[in-house]
């Protein structure tokens, strides 16, 4: 009897033996486990905010993919354009242990920790939209632009098409600060312009992505600078609107009297441009949300991803854009 009983109980300590290293497997490759209710991966988003027409086309693209996903649940989160409120969205999901945590990051610098501690709880990250300068191992990666080559796109369409040997004074409107893209569109831009020494910017200042500070700044570019504005750059639509109602408060003429270039492509810019007001909108394709739900679940199914998925983009002008407007989907 007791040989069986003895038997029976080095069986049931092997069993549950196995049974905890089994469990501590999990927790060690919890990448590859989904731990929602219904086997749903849980993903935590911490959107940057509200801020422009790209944003809320980028948000609603998110969410209706979500939807649309039976293997996916959205938890989403604002941060009004603030870091703070990015990490502590991330903060609050990694102590709710969802599965995968995706974000576009407001600013490019200061998420190394946040990022630390989403590792060290074994939780996969995504970027959407925007890059952090971190090591490239704390995430798995980022779904998104070129925002130099859009840059770049800008600065070429206006050589081609502001053509002179005369002085051309620029002024920029800058997209939030020390956000990844205002840091590239600038470098981009500068890039191209700085074989041709005609082309000056004199001005250039941050409108934060969004129509009111746009205008309130070209309001104050225009008052110092007035008539020896020939080019706006702007970083975005949004801003470059703005900044059309501050140049017909001024008397000016939009399009016509000064150049206006933007980056975006959103409704309101195709409308400007078939009004003549906006003369070009390189295009930032917001609709990524298919591309983040695909990456998640390569993600959680442990296959390899590339670093960059990167979007295509095109350019668009007064020329093309009553012809493309119908096709036009933000
Ligand atoms: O261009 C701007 C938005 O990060 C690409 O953010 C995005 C930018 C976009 O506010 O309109």
């Amino acid at each position: 009897m007791n040989k069986v009983f003895a038997t029976f109980l080095s069986a049931a300590m092997s069993i549950s033996l196995l049974a905890g290293c089994a469990a501590g497997n999990k927790s060690a490759s919890s990448d590859a486990s989904s731990g929602g209710k219904d086997g749903k991966i849980i993903v935590g988003f911490s959107q940057v905010g509200a801020e422009s027409e790209w944003r809320t086309a980028n948000t609603k693209s998110i969410k209706d993919s979500a939807e649309a996903d039976s293997q996916i649940e959205l938890k989403f989160s604002d941060a009004q354009q603030k870091q703070e409120n990015q990490i502590k969205a991330i903060r609050s999901f990694i102590a709710q242990k969802v599965d995968v945590i995706a974000f576009s990051p407001v600013v490019q610098t200061g998420f190394d920790t946040v990022l630390q501690e989403a590792k060290a709880a074994n939780i996969p990250v995504i970027l959407t939209d925007r890059a952090v300068d971190a090591d490239p191992s704390l995430y798995k990666t980022m779904i998104g632009s070129d925002f130099v080559e859009e840059g770049r796109k800008a600065a070429k369409w206006m050589l081609d098409n502001v053509k002179t040997d005369k002085p051309v004074n620029i002024v920029e409107l800058q997209g939030t600060v020390g956000s990844a893209p205002a840091i590239d569109r600038k470098a981009g831009f500068e890039e191209v312009i700085k074989d041709h020494a005609n082309y000056k910017i004199i001005k250039s200042q941050t409108g934060d992505f969004t129509r009111a500070k746009g205008k309130e700044v070209m309001e104050a570019f225009l008052k110092s600078d007035g008539k020896n504005i020939n080019v706006v750059y702007a970083h975005n639509d949004d801003m470059a609107i703005g900044a059309i109602q501050a140049i017909e408060e001024y008397g000016l003429k939009p399009g016509k009297d000064i150049t206006i270039i933007s980056i975006d492509g959103v409704k309101g810019a195709f409308e400007a441009m078939m009004d003549g007001k906006l003369n070009a909108s390189i295009e930032c394709n917001p609709l990524l949300g298919e591309q983040l739900m695909q990456a998640i679940k390569d993600v959680k199914a442990g296959k390899e991803v590339p670093k960059w998925i990167k979007t295509e983009e095109g350019i668009f002008d007064t020329t093309n854009a009553a012809k493309e407007f119908p096709n036009r989907k933000y």
